[in-house]
């Protein structure tokens, strides 16, 4: 029989993804989507399936809008995907970044608890989490200690938390992929993947004369969206609920990224990369770098997408917007 997953947050780069990763192994696939005010910007990124999935509006903020869908769709698997996803941001909307990202998700927890207790969770954690902790053998693995630097990480840190504690108190299938950074073209532009991507090329097509960042000296462990849905849908397969951090174990500074993306379209980065204050975080999380041997040993999980490939993936990508008017440059 067909089985039905509940995907929130599917209008976001991970959503319409894993979305399609699970129409293609035949899921119903339902998702909620939150009201935007440029209607355009609320499904843009599933314009292409939208005939094959159910959308729903709904909003972690606003539990009986998740409870309904809920209850409607009668989900076999529900992976939450929903949350304020920016870390800078999240030092100016601390508040608004808990309630989403902490207390949205004890909510839902508490709603399928009633509602479906029979539905497996998957919860998008982040390395965000591990913020200052580092092991000797400089990774973060599920046993490194948390120590986040952010509202996000702090919230995140919660929610996760709560996940390990209604699966041990309830006995939910209830699980936490500890997901390292991971872009694609479908990225938001104010991430530093794409804004490094899209401000060189818009340097080298004339469209801008430099490019402000934050911090470049911070090193982070990227890998591909479309290589990190696999595993959040292979969690929910294992035969009982547990913890996985999900990374390609290769980190680099964001001026590596820097240095490889001008240098494949012929410019020296130092010629036009500024640095400001207002990229810079209250708290910066220095170094990333995951182990995800835990993955690869019981789900059979590897990553398959190289950094390089990945970069080269949204250069050719970015580039075409260029080429037909529908480049943007984030702040
Ligand atoms: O691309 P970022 O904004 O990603 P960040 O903060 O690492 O968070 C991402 O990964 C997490 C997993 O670890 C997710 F949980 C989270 O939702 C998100 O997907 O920044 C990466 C690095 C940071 O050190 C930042 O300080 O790039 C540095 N950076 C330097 N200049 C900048 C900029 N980041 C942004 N966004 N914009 C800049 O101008």
């Amino acid at each position: 029989m067909k089985r039905t997953a509940l995907v929130t947050g599917i209008s976001g780069q991970d959503g319409s993804y894993l979305a399609e990763h699970l129409l293609s192994l035949g899921y119903r696939v339902c998702g909620i989507l939150r009201r935007h005010s440029v209607a355009e910007n609320q499904d843009y990124r599933l314009r292409h399936i939208e005939k094959d999935i159910e959308t729903f509006y709904g909003d972690m903020l606003a539990p009986t809008s998740i409870q309904h869908v809920i209850e409607q769709v009668q989900p076999d698997e529900i992976y939450n995907l929903a949350g304020q996803s920016h870390v800078r941001i999240s030092f100016d909307m601390a508040e608004f970044t808990a309630q989403v990202n902490g207390m949205g998700v004890l909510r839902l927890l508490e709603i399928c608890r009633r509602s479906a207790p029979q539905a497996k969770i998957y919860q998008a954690s982040s390395s965000e989490m591990f913020g200052l902790s580092i092991d000797s053998d400089e990774r973060q693995r599920e046993t490194t200690i948390m120590t986040p630097t952010s509202p996000y990480g702090c919230a995140k840190h919660f929610a996760y938390d709560c996940v390990r504690h209604f699966r041990r108190a309830h006995e939910m299938f209830a699980s936490n992929g500890i997901l390292f950074n991971h872009e694609s073209p479908r990225r938001g532009s104010n991430f530093v993947t794409a804004k490094v991507i899209r401000g060189a090329l818009a340097i080298k097509h004339g469209l801008a004369k430099e490019l402000v960042l934050g911090n470049i000296d911070s090193q982070r462990d990227w890998g591909h969206s479309k290589d990190y849905v696999k595993a959040m849908r292979l969690i929910l397969q294992h035969e009982k609920p547990d913890d996985f951090v999900i990374a390609t174990g290769e980190t680099r500074s964001v001026r590596t990224l820097c240095i490889y993306v001008f240098s494949q379209l012929g410019l020296n980065y130092l010629d036009y990369v500024k640095q400001d204050e207002r990229f810079m975080r209250a708290e910066e999380l220095p170094y990333l770098c995951g182990d995800a041997s835990k993955a690869r040993q019981v789900l059979g999980w590897i990553p398959t997408i190289s950094f390089e490939e990945l970069i080269d993936e949204m250069l050719e990508s970015y580039e075409r917007e260029i080429t037909d008017g529908t480049h943007r440059i984030a702040g």
